[in-house]
C-alpha cells in the first residue's frame, strides 16, 4: 500500500462533509467520557504503530478516528453467541476502542438497533439503497449451507442467512468478518457440523478480511475500520485473510512466558507450583506457538490482562477450525501430531511445522524427566 499522505487527507476531508451520526460527534463524545485530547492522541499514536505505519501518520490516524462516524456500516448477525458484539459494547469502563465502535455509523445491527420487525426491515432496505456501494458490511456468525440455508432464517420474511448475506455483499464496498465464526465457520462448524456451516470468505467467493478470535479484540476491529477510512482498501493480509499488522505474529512470539518456554520450566497441571511461578502453559495446553493473533502484545480490557497472563494457556481461538484442530484444549498439541492443524500448507505454517516438532522435543523431554524422576 502506498502511503500517499495527498489522497488520504483528500479521503478525510471527503468524509468530514458527510453527516455523521445523531447530534455529536466522536472528539465530543471521547471528552464527555473525560478523556482529554492528549489520550485520545496517545491512543493514536498506540494504533498508528499497531497498523504497522510511520509514526508521521499519527495525526491522520486520529483524523480518521474522529470521521469514523461517517462511513456507513451494516452488521449482519448470523449463526453465533454474539459475543463478538458484546465484547465490545459490554464494558464498565469504555476504552476509546469501545467508544469509537459505540459511535461508528452503524445503518442496520441485527442486535443493538432499536428498531424490531418491520420498521427494522424497512430501514434495512434503505440502507442498502442509500448507502449502494459505499458501505461497509461486517459480518458475525457463520453461514449455515445445509438445505439452501434453512437452518437460520431472518426477519419478518424468513430470508435465510444465506440469501441475506449474498444479498447484502453485492451493494457493499467492503466486507469484513468478524469473529472466527464469520471468518471460518466458527463452532457450528464444528465437526459433524450439522448445518454445513461455512466462514463468508468461502460462501461469498470474494476477499473478506477475516478479523477471528473468539471474540475478537477491540483494537483488531477498530484498527481495520480506521485502516480502511485511511487507506480506502483494504489493509495486507495473510493467507487465512488476516490483516497482517494484527495477525503477523504467534501469541508465542511475544508472550511474557516465553523464558520459562526456552528455559524448559512448565506448568506441569493446574495449581501446581510451576503455575504459582507463572512457568510456562504449554504442557497443559497452549496452543500459543500455533496461533497467529496480537492479544500477547495487545491483551484485553484496557490492556489489563489476556488468556495466558490469567493463567490458562491459548486455546487457538483466531485459528481456521480451532474447536477441532485445537482439542482437546487443556493437552499439548504435540501429543495429537497428526491435527490437521498442520494440513494446511503455507510459508506461515512452516514456523508452525517446526515449532509443533520443537514441542514434541519438549514433551519428549518432559517424558524422559519423569522417567528419570518418578516423583516429578
Ligand atoms: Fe463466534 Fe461472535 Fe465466538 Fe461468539 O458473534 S467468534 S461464537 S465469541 O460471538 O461469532
Ligand atoms: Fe506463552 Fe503458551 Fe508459548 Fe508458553 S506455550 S510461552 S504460555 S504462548
Ligand atoms: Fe484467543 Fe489465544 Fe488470544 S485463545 S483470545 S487467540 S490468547
Amino acid at each position: 500500500m502506498a502511503l500517499n499522505i495527498e489522497s488520504i487527507k483528500e479521503r478525510i476531508a471527503e468524509l468530514r462533509k458527510l453527516e455523521g451520526v445523531g447530534s455529536s460527534s466522536i472528539p465530543a463524545i471521547l471528552k464527555s467520557e473525560g478523556f482529554t485530547r492528549r489520550d485520545f492522541l496517545k491512543w493514536a499514536g498506540a494504533m498508528t504503530i499497531l497498523l504497522g505505519l510511520p509514526s508521521s501518520f499519527t495525526p491522520l490516524v486520529a483524523e480518521a478516528a474522529e470521521v469514523a462516524d461517517r462511513v456507513p456500516v451494516v452488521w449482519l448477525h448470523l449463526a453465533e453467541c454474539t459475543g463478538c458484539s458484546e465484547s465490545l459494547l459490554r464494558t464498565d469502563a469504555p476504552t476509546i476502542d469501545n467508544l469509537i465502535f459505540n459511535y461508528i455509523n452503524l445503518q442496520y445491527h441485527d442486535t443493538i438497533m432499536a428498531a424490531a420487525g418491520w420498521q427494522a426491515e424497512t430501514n434495512y432496505e434503505e440502507a442498502l439503497q442509500k448507502f449502494k456501494n459505499r458501505f461497509i458490511l461486517c459480518v458475525e456468525g457463520g453461514v449455515p449451507t445445509k438445505n439452501n440455508g434453512q437452518f437460520l432464517t431472518i426477519g419478518p420474511h424468513a430470508e435465510t442467512g444465506l440469501e441475506k448475506l449474498k444479498r447484502t455483499a453485492a451493494e457493499a464496498a467492503a466486507v469484513i468478518s468478524v469473529g472466527t465464526c464469520s471468518s471460518f465457520g466458527g463452532i457450528q462448524a464444528a465437526k459433524p457440523n450439522p448445518t454445513e456451516a461455512k466462514g463468508v470468505g468461502e460462501v461469498l467467493g470474494r476477499t473478506v478480511v477475516n478479523i477471528p478470535g473468539c471474540p475478537p479484540s477491540a483494537k483488531n476491529i477498530v484498527g481495520t475500520i480506521v485502516y480502511y477510512i485511511l487507506f480506502g482498501a483494504l489493509p495486507p493480509l495473510d493467507n487465512f485473510n488476516r490483516p497482517k499488522w494484527a495477525y503477523g505474529l504467534r501469541i508465542h512470539d511475544l508472550c511474557e512466558r516465553r523464558g520459562h518456554f526456552d528455559a524448559g520450566e512448565f506448568v506441569e497441571e493446574f495449581g501446581d507450583q510451576g503455575a504459582q511461578n507463572g512457568f510456562c502453559l504449554y504442557k497443559v495446553g497452549c496452543k500459543g506457538p500455533y496461533t497467529f493473533n496480537n492479544c500477547s502484545r495487545e491483551r484485553f480490557n484496557q490492556h489489563t490482562s489476556w488468556p495466558v497472563q490469567a493463567g490458562h494457556g491459548c486455546i487457538g481461538c483466531s485459528e481456521p477450525d480451532f474447536w477441532d484442530t485445537m482439542a482437546p484444549y487443556e493437552e499439548p498439541l504435540a501429543k495429537h501430531q497428526f491435527s490437521s492443524a498442520m494440513a494446511d500448507s503455507s510459508a506461515d505454517k512452516v514456523g508452525i511445522t517446526i515449532l509443533t516438532l520443537a514441542g514434541v522435543a519438549v514433551a519428549a523431554h518432559g517424558l524422559i524427566s519423569a522417567i528419570k524422576n518418578p516423583k516429578e
